[in-house]
Formats: C-alpha cells, structure tokens, sequence
C-alpha cells in the first residue's frame, strides 16, 4: 500500500508532521501558543493538498536530502555521532524544537531498550551523550533534528553492540502497563490510512496523576516504531500545557494515523515528580475491532483509505 502518514490536527507526511510540530515546539517555548494552533492549522491544511503524504516515514534511512547520521567511535559509556550536511562537513547549527537541538531515539532491532536522550553538541559538529545502549544487540539509533535552513528530519543508523544476544519476543499487546509505579492506560486503536484518537491516562497508587509536568514543551511525548523495519513516528499530543484546554492529566490525547496495518511497539515519556518515565504499549493497527475501536470524527482522508479496511490486517 501507499506509505500514507498522517496525524489530525499536526499535519500531513511524516516531514511534514515534524515540520509543523517542531514549528510549534519552537513557538510554545516562546509562549503565545495561540498562533502554534495556527501554524498546526496552517500544516494540517497544506498537507491536505501538497502530496507530502507520499514520503516515507522517518528514520528509514541513514542518509535523506543531502544530511547522513555518520556514528562517530567514542570511549567507553559514549555515544558519538556527526550530521554530514549537503556539503560532506559536519553541521553544526540546528534549530531548537521541543526546546532541544537533536534527540536521539535508540530501541534495540527487537524493539527493547527505548530511550530517548539529549546529546551535547560540540563545536565541531560532534554530539555526544552518556551511552544509551543498555547492553549487547543490534540497535537502531535515530537522530531527530532540523538544521538550521533546512526542514525537519529523522534519520537512522543501526549500531551494533557485541556480546551474547538474548532476543526478546515483542511484548503481546496490551492496553494497561505498568512503570516506576505508575499505571498507564491505553484506549483507541490506531487505524492505517486514518485517523485514530489515542488516549494514555496515568494513575498512581490507584488514584488518577492530575499534575504531570510539560518535559519538552508537553505533556507526554509518544514514538511510535513499526515492528520490522521500525519506521519512526513521532506523535505529538493534542494540546500544550497553556493553552487553556489541556489539563495536566491525567489523560493525554494524541492524534495519530499510522502508515500501514502491522504491530507497533508505542513509548510514551511523560514526567511526573521531577523525573520521566517511560511507559510501553504493543498496538496492532487494521486488526480485527475488538468492539473498541473509535469512530473517526472527520471523513476518512484521501489516499490510503481503500486500503485500511479494518479487519484486514497485512502481517
Ligand atoms: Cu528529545
């Protein structure tokens, strides 16, 4: 099927989605959220109409419109790594979204071991961070940036760490689980070539979290990764703390619309008590409806549609 990507409310196209929530991760840290709604708008209703729906998700590739993620060997406990720009040298000016230059995304090939981490970028164009390679594996490192004159971009490497390899099958799926003593709860199912709602709610203790923090400018970040070639979606919520409507919990909704039916692993970070946590959800999207799925509330958009009939399901 068509690689289709789109998320409500953001934009259309995965360049386009990061194009316009990084627009509004650079708008929010300068606070007149208002007009982020707008440029969300303004993306939403251009990505409707120019066809960037047709680009591949992010972070397939090591190298795209001339920028290449080129590991870099390091010492001990780093990871190091350089963006090689359109003319072959290290970049060494980005843009600031959701209040960093780069994130860096690491799971392991089988889907374990997620974080997602802050490099120091050096004058040289070398970012480095305390390694976030928790053991032995072929993993897969995306870099999630924007240069400066450039657009938005994920790219990925895979990097390989050896030792003895204890492959781990992907969790079953699951709507509640369970981090650093928190329970968060899952409800919506993700439809390809449409859009679903996704609605993670965060209790503790039994009672529902109604204080959770802005980390980068939000209330939760969500990455999705597709199983087998983990295509890389970055989901950003539906509000921003300020606005005036999104409440700190404890339910945070993210409109998504994954590429294709097939299982994804989903890793919310969200911070509560000063300290972020990671909670981590298999979801099959275009499985059979479990009585559970939402009604979209908009028509099914253009191109994809035909495709995603729930029920059928292309493992
Ligand atoms: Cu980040």
């Amino acid at each position: 099927m068509r690689t289709v990507t789109r998320l409500a409310g953001f934009a259309v196209g995965l360049a386009a989605v990061f194009g316009a929530t990084y627009g509004v991760g650079r708008v929010v840290d300068r606070a007149p959220v208002v007009e982020g709604r707008h440029d969300n708008d303004a993306a939403h209703a251009t990505g409707e109409h120019d066809g960037t729906a047709d680009r591949l998700p992010g972070g397939l590739l090591v190298s795209e419109r001339g920028y290449t993620l080129e590991p870099v060997t390091a010492p001990a406990g780093e990871f190091a790594f350089r963006i090689a720009g359109p003319d072959g040298r290290p970049v060494t000016r980005y843009d600031v979204a959701h209040d960093k230059q780069m994130h860096l995304i690491v799971t392991r090939r089988d889907l374990s071991g997620f974080r997602h981490v802050h490099p120091e970028l050096a004058p040289d164009g070398t970012w480095r961070v305390a390694t976030p390679l928790a053991g032995p594996g072929q993993w897969r490192a995306f870099a999630d940036f924007t240069p400066t004159g450039g657009e938005p971009l994920t790219l990925g490497v895979d990097v390989t760490v050896p030792g003895e390899l204890t492959e781990r099958p992907l969790p079953a799926p699951a709507t509640s689980t369970t981090v650093d003593g928190y329970t968060v709860t899952l409800t919506g199912t993700p439809q390809p070539g449409r859009t679903s709602s996704l609605t993670l709610t965060v209790s503790q203790d039994g009672q529902p979290v109604t204080d959770l923090e802005p980390y980068l400018g939000a209330y939760g970040h969500l990455v999705a990764l597709r199983r087998g070639d983990l295509a890389y979606l970055h989901v950003h919520p539906d509000g921003t703390p300020g606005d005036g409507r999104t409440r700190p919990g404890p339910a945070v909704t993210f409109l998504a619309e994954v590429p294709s039916a097939g299982s994804y692993r989903l890793y919310l970070d969200f911070q509560h008590g000063g300290r972020v946590h990671t909670a981590e959800f298999t979801v099959v999207a275009g499985a059979a409806p479990t009585g559970d799925v939402p009604t979209p509330s908009e028509p099914a958009p253009t191109g994809g549609t035909d495709h995603g009939t729930p029920g059928h399901g292309h493992n």
